[in-house]
């Protein structure tokens, strides 16, 4: 049996992170998250990218256009969607997750899909840096595994 499976290598890998400003007091976090966790498996701090946009709406053309350049191995996508008292929420997050699925399955590289969705301002607190992890770690460790995925399929084809 051969079994692929991506290694958390990011010695010589540039990454661009595309984050909303919406809810920034979260999404700062999570651009901290994923930026100290992708120095610390070895990237070099020059080699990230940080692009701020709006929100998360905004994401997932700025993630297209950054994959297409091919100036970059993964688009990490942050951002923090919270319910509110209107359906506002569920356009924004689907938008978002929609739009980052379509990049992935067309541009080439990683995209992930690192959008906190909370029902409430707790929920996304604890998963931004406190007693439920943090999610834009979270998508950097991805982005790093899916980026040696990718190069061993294609090193194999
Ligand atoms: N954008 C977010 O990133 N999070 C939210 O919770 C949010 N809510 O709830 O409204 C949000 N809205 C803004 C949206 O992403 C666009 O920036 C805006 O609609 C302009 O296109």
């Amino acid at each position: 049996m051969k079994m692929l499976q991506g290694a958390f290598i990011g010695a010589g890998r540039k990454v661009a992170i595309v984050a909303g400003r919406f809810n920034d007091f979260i999404v700062q976090s999570l651009i901290k998250g994923a930026v100290d966790c992708l120095v610390r498996h070895g990237v070099k701090d020059e080699a990230i990218a940080v692009v701020r946009v709006p929100g998360a709406f905004e994401i997932p053309p700025v993630a297209q256009m950054l994959a297409e350049s091919k100036a970059y191995d993964a688009i990490v996508c942050l951002g923090c969607v919270i319910r509110g008292d209107t359906p506002h929420f569920d356009y924004v997050a689907g938008e978002a997750a929609k739009g980052i699925a379509r990049a992935a399955a067309t541009a080439g590289v990683p995209v992930i899909f690192g959008i906190l969705t909370a029902d409430t301002i707790e929920q996304a607190v604890e998963r931004a840096g406190t007693k439920a992890g943090n999610r834009g770690a979270d998508a950097a460790l991805s982005a790093l595994e899916m980026t040696d995925l990718y190069a061993q399929i294609r090193a194999r084809s």
